[in-house]
């Protein structure tokens, strides 16, 4: 028998931290969970990083709250997601250190509560997109479908554990996904609930799916009025990155790069899908990683930032996540230092950038540049022109990274400490 009744989900925790609700559709909120793969605590604008585009996640940031301590239970994927869906840590439900393989017979134990049990017993809608990685089981029977989700498009492991040397990552041209992946195991599958509706995966049709499928989901609940949690797991981060035509070779970070930019358009996507149903102001946002970047993986591995080490390890760089919570009207945004003159509710929160720097937000108009703390209030403005998101440094500063396209690493993505860490 699990552990009903002893578990501490963290929608109730923070269901517990959040002010009592006063309208009936406020009761009931929407949950969007979204959790990235391998994304490490400096990878994204409003964390610092110097070349990486994600206005989407940053704009989150801004009006919502950033966390600066935010910890995943393990430093590698399947315990972290575990421990993430059922409030337990990981050594309780028997799943760690490592992570499941495509010929694993284990998964999550069904006897587990996951939050989306809770919220379903509580009639909320339910469905997953995205990786799994607890579990396939004989006939698929540790999937979504049977740990609560009414619905599950996705793969059922990470997408590098199965051969990818002929498949294309990036269109066009047609970039073959970087190195081999795993070999002599199955080509990766999308399923369908519990069908495999595409084998190999189409990396570059794959996120495309994953966003209408987001789409159709929260439309469908707004329309019939229910309450739902969308639980998106991305895996776009992870090696080998992949992206859709759209954000293919656009980035300046390369291919980790790209496949960052469609994780960010994909958040805009589900804020929007949230906008055009009528439910933004219901429901709570929560973005976060399973674990720190893969840094072995050099340029293809994302960065921890200032913190030591990444991925499979206990060090700060393998569990301590960027996360944002965003809640229009409930969760006031965090670190925030207006301009002068600034209206209220206008507000932006500025990146975490070293003393002296400066950046505008993406998104912000020419003029409205917003300044890092320490440096004083309107000494710091965007010359007219300059176009959102593109970063203006004062005189005497460094010039920016190059940024890191190819196999080239940029400023704090060295390893000052060689790590142990293994590729689950
Ligand atoms: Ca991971």
């Amino acid at each position: 028998m699990g552990p009903r009744g002893r578990h501490h989900p963290w929608v109730l925790l923070l269901l517990l931290l959040l002010p009592p609700v006063r309208a009936a559709a406020a009761a009931r909120p929407n949950f969007v969970l979204v959790l990235a793969d391998d994304l490490g605590y400096g990878d994204l604008g409003s964390y610092g990083h110097p070349s990486s585009a994600t206005p989407n996640l940053d704009r989150l940031a801004a009006r919502g709250l950033r966390f600066t301590d935010f910890y995943s239970s393990a430093a590698v994927c399947s315990p972290s997601r575990a421990a993430l869906l059922t409030g337990r840590l990981q050594v309780r439900s028997g799943i760690y250190p490592g992570v499941f393989e495509p010929g694993s017979r284990g998964g999550l134990p069904l006897a587990e509560v996951t939050v989306a049990e809770l919220l379903k017993a509580r009639g909320y809608a339910t469905a997953m997109v995205g990786k799994w990685h607890l579990g396939y089981g004989e006939n698929g029977s540790f999937l979504p479908v049977h740990q609560g989700f009414d619905h599950f498009l996705g793969v059922p492991y990470s997408h590098d554990q199965g051969p990818c040397q002929n498949l294309t990552c990036f269109p066009p041209p047609d970039t073959k996904c970087f190195g081999t992946c795993d070999q002599g195991v199955v080509p990766l599958p999308l399923l369908w609930n519990q069908s495999i509706i595409q084998q190999p995966v189409s990396f570059p049709d794959l996120v495309p799916l994953y966003n209408k499928f987001s789409r159709d989901f929260i439309a469908d609940c707004a329309r019939r009025g229910l309450p739902f949690l969308l639980y998106y797991a991305s895996h776009h981060t992870h090696y080998p990155q992949f992206a859709s035509r759209a954000f293919a070779g656009r980035a300046r970070r390369g291919p980790f790069g790209d496949a960052l930019a469609e994780f960010d358009g994909a958040v805009g996507q589900l804020l929007q899908a949230l906008r055009d149903s009528g439910v933004e102001n219901s429901t709570m946002v929560l973005v976060t990683s399973d674990n720190g970047p893969s840094t072995l993986r050099m340029a293809r591995g994302g960065s921890s930032g200032h913190l030591k080490c990444g991925k499979g390890t206990t060090y700060e760089g393998g569990m301590r996540e960027p996360a944002l919570a965003y809640w229009p009207g409930r969760i006031a945004p965090g670190e925030c230092h207006c301009h002068p003159g600034t209206a209220p509710g206008e507000c932006h929160c500025p990146p975490v950038t070293a003393p002296g720097e400066c950046h505008c937000h993406p998104g912000t108009a020419p003029g409205e540049c917003h300044c890092t703390p320490g440096m004083a209030p309107g000494e710091c403005h965007c010359p007219p022109g300059t176009a959102p998101g593109e970063c203006h440094r004062p005189p005497g500063t460094a010039p920016s990274s190059p940024g890191d396209r190819g196999h080239r690493e940029g400023p704090g993505m060295g390893h000052r400490t060689k790590c142990v860490t293994p590729e689950q």
